[in-house]
């Protein structure tokens, strides 16, 4: 029964128009994200962060009625720069040309890093070198149009921060390229500028004084550690397979508490494959429990939804009724949630899954 039709005056907060309704910010623009290239198991194949992914969710919302779908507007560079380094940022912008004006014909793949080997200061000038200084892992290519798509992707996440700046209880922001591998200066893991730092930085900039970031993508966010793990103003949480043996491999361990005044205000939760919703659920009841006490403002969740039983790089079993249990779990928090997507592989159930979360958060929320 639709209780938004009933009774259309209510719309304060808590009303039972914003029980069943949240605002998606969507911008086409993620189209212009469209590499034909990843590398994987030795061979170039068609990447698994594609655009279809963005299109199943977008119908998904659009056929359940999730809320009105809005554009994203544009942002101040100065947002960006206060997360990213500017001279990550210029790479981002000249990458694709200066790949191709040196004669290549494939897309942008680095292939050489600075190991343990070669500690250098330097920056290389080349753009073979400074592919490799300005990444952290090889499978993502810089394609034509990356760039454009991963600022439009930002852009999203500022304006659903917005929306709950302007006083909306949750909204959420259908970013793609994925931000939460992305650190202040490195692209990789199919990110580019991290989303969930980026609004999460909005939203302290516009008086908030806490925020949490509870990542529940099957993978670390390493990027969104390493950028606030010197700070106590944001307090960063994790569930991912473990880092032993999954990607990103070098960081996300239950040890990594954070360091100076941030101590205490990082904690990753690695699981072994083949945990259920049982045993991930007892995982988000912990990381909830914390952000408790560290009392913040609001949240941000950094929504992938590849713990799904059938994502094709993961190796969690969540089941698609378990997202909507995901979402009932996180809304007993009682905080404004501004979701950001992440990643989730599984592109024909990526959308069930995604508006799962979103409705059983909405359904809950009062
Ligand atoms: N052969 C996000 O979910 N390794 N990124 C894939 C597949 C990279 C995932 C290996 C996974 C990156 C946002
Ligand atoms: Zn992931």
């Amino acid at each position: 029964m639709d209780f938004g039709a009933i009774f259309p005056l209510l719309s304060a907060k808590g009303s039972l128009k914003s029980f069943f309704i949240m605002k998606t910010v969507y911008s086409p623009k993620h189209n212009l994200r469209n590499p034909k290239t990843e590398l994987a198991g030795g061979q170039l194949i068609t990447p698994f962060e594609s655009p279809q992914r963005a299109d199943y969710i977008l119908s998904a919302i659009q056929s359940q009625q999730l809320g009105p779908i809005i554009a994203p507007a544009q942002w101040p560079r100065s947002l960006v720069e206060s997360i990213h380094d500017i001279g990550y940022l210029s790479f981002l912008d000249t990458a694709w040309q200066r790949w191709t004006e040196a004669g290549n014909a494939g897309e942008a793949i680095p292939n050489i890093w600075q190991s343990r080997s070669m500690p250098s200061q330097r920056i290389p000038n080349h753009i073979d070198g400074q592919l490799g200084y300005y990444s952290l892992a090889g499978e993502t290519s810089i394609s034509e149009g990356t760039t454009e798509a991963a600022w439009a992707s930002t852009f999203v996440a500022l304006s659903a921060a917005d929306l709950i700046h302007q006083g909306e209880n949750s909204a959420f922001a259908l970013c793609r390229p994925p931000g939460h591998h992305a650190s202040k200066n490195q692209f990789g893991g199919y990110c580019f500028l991290n989303n969930a730092a980026i609004a999460a930085q909005k939203m302290l900039h516009d008086g908030a004084q806490k925020i949490a970031i509870l990542d529940v993508d099957f993978h670390h966010g390493n990027g969104t550690q390493d950028i606030f793990y010197q700070r106590n103003d944001v307090f960063y949480c994790s569930i991912h397979g473990d880092p032993m043996e999954a990607f990103p491999y070098f960081l996300g361990f239950s040890d990594e508490i954070g360091a100076g005044l941030g101590v205490d205000h990082n904690l990753n939760l690695p699981l072994q494959r083949g945990a259920t919703f049982h045993i991930w659920h007892q995982a988000l009841h912990h990381a909830l429990r914390q952000i408790c006490r560290f009392s913040p403002d609001a949240l941000v969740i950094s929504l992938g939804v590849d713990t799904f039983e059938n994502d094709p790089i993961s190796f969690f079993k969540l089941k698609s009724k378990d997202f909507t249990q995901m979402g009932k779990t996180i809304a007993s928090m009682n905080l404004p949630t501004l979701f950001i997507m992440e990643g989730g592989y599984a592109v024909e159930e990526i959308g069930t899954n995604t508006v799962n979360v979103l409705k059983g958060f909405k359904n809950e929320a009062a």
